[in-house]
């Protein structure tokens, strides 16, 4: 382990060029994040300000810390996962003088000790994925919250928590729900999920997909892109939801629906991905075909009730890298990958650096508004904030120059058309 007081704590520096490469790699597929780190590099928006972020050290992740800091930030950073930070590229951030605190596999002591760390620097914004350091600020380091001017929370299970405290008025400053940007939730949470936990089972199991029942646990936007793609490789996906409207839209998509106690006698494959906990339980577990394999993409580890499946099981082993064997008393074998916990970020490497390329750019933007908010010396109310309808249409604007698709625009006679109510047949 290398680690320097108040500045870093990573597995191993000598690893900072694969990191370096990597990142470099991730670069070259994120072009909106260059063209914003390019033209913010000269305004330096975000000087002065420290930034804390808690979020998967990723190649990705890394290439937000190094516009961030482009811009003028000073950064601090640990991994929301313990699955997820890749020891190269934490390895890299911190050959650049980046605050780091993240390794691949840390206890789950270690890891709020990484959050605290990040907190020396007196942040006055903060980046999460999951709400843990926010509510590690609000609940362990209170005082902070007074020098604090706002947060960006990433995913759906964050902002969840984040809208109940605001409810519940025990939020202390202003948050943006990045996840709820259309260029965020419509293509992260779908195709990035869908592929990347494809991926995560193919590397931890090399199974083929055709042919299997693929059960997906949540019909959301990330159920919705694994059982997209898990159909496309032809897998006979089923889907097991609570939400009317979602099971509907599942079956209208061509996908089975019916409850997981049934689901259970027929899968090959399990994915959960609902954001909620006991999704499969013991019964589920006793009702399993020998060779199940069970995984789980939604944010923690709460979907399947490990405990459950240790409490029937007489003996595991790790049988191929992010996928342990358990054999039941009854002598049948089901395969949990990557411990429960996410899938796509555990056992693969996370989304594709193409899709993070939007969401990471609604993050750097939701900063710099935040910082822009500040200097203005109109403080925001403690609320959960969506992302302002133009950041979409401008971020996706840039996306698809980078892409090189152009798209027709709006006659004034089409748009006076469409404000005319009185046209009609
Ligand atoms: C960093 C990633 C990556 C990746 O945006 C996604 C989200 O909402 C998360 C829930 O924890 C994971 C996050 N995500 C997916 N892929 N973050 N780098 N490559």
């Amino acid at each position: 382990m290398d680690h320097k007081e108040g500045m870093y704590k990573v597995r191993d520096l000598a690893l900072a060029e694969e990191g370096r490469r990597l990142i470099d790699w991730a670069e070259s597929r994120m072009p909106v994040m260059m063209a914003l780190r390019a033209k913010y590099a000269e305004t330096q928006p975000l000087k002065g300000y420290r930034i804390a972020g808690c979020l998967h050290v990723t190649k990705e992740t890394a290439v937000l810390v190094r516009t961030l800091a482009a811009a003028g930030a000073e950064v601090s950073w640990s991994g929301c996962n313990p699955l997820s930070t890749h020891d190269a590229v934490a390895a890299a951030l911190a050959d650049e003088g980046i605050n780091i605190y993240a390794w691949h596999g840390l206890s789950v002591e270690d890891f709020y000790w990484c959050i605290d760390q990040t907190l020396l620097i007196n942040p006055n914004l903060t980046l999460d994925d999951g709400a843990d350091l926010i509510f590690t600020v609000h609940n362990k380091y209170p005082e902070l919250v007074q020098t604090i001017i706002g947060g960006t929370e990433e995913t759906t299970t964050g902002v969840h928590r984040l809208r109940a405290m605001a409810d519940d008025g025990a939020l202390n400053y202003p948050v943006i729900a990045v996840n709820d940007a259309e260029t965020k939730w419509d293509f992260d949470n779908v195709y990035g999920t869908g592929q990347s936990t494809l991926d995560g089972i193919i590397r931890a199991t090399s199974v083929m997909l055709a042919g299997k029942n693929f059960v997906v646990a949540g019909y959301g936007h990330c159920g919705k892109g694994v059982a997209l793609r898990a159909k496309g490789m032809g897998a006979n996906v089923i889907v097991t939801e609570v939400k009317p409207t979602a099971a509907l839209k599942a079956t209208l998509e061509g996908m089975r629906v019916m409850e997981m106690d049934e689901a259970a006698k027929h899968g090959d494959v399990f994915v959960t991905a609902t954001g909620i906990k006991d999704v499969i339980v013991k019964r589920h577990f006793e009702s399993m075909k020998d060779g199940a394999i069970v995984c789980n993409t939604g944010h923690y580890d709460c979907e399947i009730n490990i405990a459950d499946l240790e409490a029937i099981a007489s003996g595991k082993r790790e049988i191929r890298n992010s996928n342990e064997e358990y054999v039941t008393s009854d002598g049948r074998r089901i395969y949990l990958l990557a411990q429960g916990r996410l899938v796509n970020l555990a056992a693969a490497e996370g989304h594709p650096s193409e899709v993070m390329d939007m969401s990471f750019a609604n993050q750097f933007m939701s900063q710099i508004r935040l910082a822009e908010m500040h200097k203005s010396g109109e403080p925001w109310e403690n609320k959960v904030y969506d992302i302002p309808a133009e950041q979409d249409q401008e971020i996706a604007r840039l996306k698809l120059d980078t892409m090189s698709i152009g798209i027709d625009e709006l006659t004034p006679e089409q748009i006076e058309y469409m404000d005319n109510y009185a046209a009609g047949t």
